[in-house]
């Protein structure tokens, strides 16, 4: 951790307190002391008193549980909080998305959050919001642009490091050999590139591992299952290793590898990232080897924040959730507590 990191860390933990087991950290295009503050025209006002906080979420779809656990971990910590939430499903589509915000602004919500489809394509509707005054709140995908005074700040995992851990558990699983066939995340989405590149760095450091085949199955079970078995149809003998970008597509993998008469867990080993329910079943019948825990229980950190940032609160860039690996050795103890 760099200097600037620690010192970012104790600005969230004075902030936010240690809510949710979250800790900040900047990312590595962070931006530069004190250009992750609020700016005038973005800055919250704060609602008068008995008036009910309004907050617009553009939710990228129902794709995965993980998605799923996340809309009900908003939706309930704002019916707790007495928050009016106007919830848009985009079902996928930028396109939906960018519609959503535009009506947000339109009905002058005080804040908006935006879990980003795709990392590209933003700046002309954030711009809009900016000069609307409503502050932009990115939870659990990140974006690129130009101007990070277009939003308020990025809650998310480090999804680079994610890539890693799982690369790092394969490696030593393997004894630093073998083929490894990928499947991705949506295409242009921050945890599909970033999962991707933390992967294949890590995966660098052992010569006799690569990556056979990779393609996206776009984080859904049916996907996952239809492209594993274009896989197993093309080069069956080489599948030793797979690593999905979620635990929807490693089940739908499964799925695939045994109606093929191949034992998943056993003759191919699976590593993915998400850690619901689903994957410490698949770990508990022997059939998944490891997952990733990525947290998708916003709800509380994310109304916190809006809370500090209608108090006035300069807020860092970047409030980062912290995540760890889970292998089949820990699952049967573990999946009592999980919590999605
Ligand atoms: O890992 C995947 C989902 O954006 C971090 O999106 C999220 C990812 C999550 O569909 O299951």
């Amino acid at each position: 951790m760099t200097g600037r990191i620690w010192c970012l860390t104790i600005v969230l933990t004075l902030l936010l307190g240690s809510s949710g087991g979250c800790e900040q950290k900047a990312t590595t295009d962070a931006p530069s002391a004190g250009k992750g503050q609020q700016t005038p025209e973005n800055a919250a006002t704060p609602t008068a008193a008995g008036e009910k906080l309004v907050v617009g979420f553009s939710q990228v779809g129902a794709e995965s549980a993980w998605r799923t656990a996340e809309t009900t971990s908003i939706k309930d910590e704002a019916a707790k909080r007495g928050v009016e939430l106007k919830f848009a499903d985009a079902q996928g589509k930028q396109a939906n998305q960018i519609k959503a915000v535009r009506s947000f602004i339109a009905q002058h919500v005080d804040v908006i959050v935006i879990a980003p489809i795709v990392e590209t394509g933003w700046e002309p509707v954030l711009r809009e919001a900016q000069r609307a005054a409503v502050p932009v709140i990115l939870i659990d995908r990140g974006i690129q642009v130009s101007d990070d005074s277009l939003y308020t700040t990025l809650i998310a995992s480090d999804f680079v490091e994610e890539g890693r851990m799982a690369a790092e558990w394969l490696a030593q699983k393997m004894g630093g050999q073998g083929e490894i066939v990928e499947l991705q995340g949506t295409t242009g989405a921050a945890p599909a590139i970033d999962r991707q590149k933390g992967f294949a760095e890590e995966l660098a450091k052992h010569p006799g591992m690569k990556i056979a085949k990779t393609q996206s199955a776009d984080f859904t079970r049916a996907k996952g299952k239809e492209v594993m078995e274009a896989f197993i149809k093309s080069d069956r003998e080489h599948i030793q290793a797979v690593y999905a970008h979620n635990d929807d597509m490693a089940l739908g993998a499964i799925q695939a590898l045994e109606e093929a008469g191949m034992h998943p867990g056993k003759d191919v080993i699976l590593v993915s990232i998400d850690a619901v329910r689903g994957a410490f079943e698949a770990m508990v019948a022997g059939k998944l080897n490891a997952t990733v825990e990525c947290n998708p229980l916003f709800g509380p950190i994310l109304f916190d924040t809006i809370e500090k940032l209608r108090a006035g609160a300069t807020l860092p860039k970047y409030i980062k959730n912290e995540d760890r690996l889970f292998d089949q050795s820990v699952a049967a103890e573990v999946i009592d507590s999980r919590e999605y």
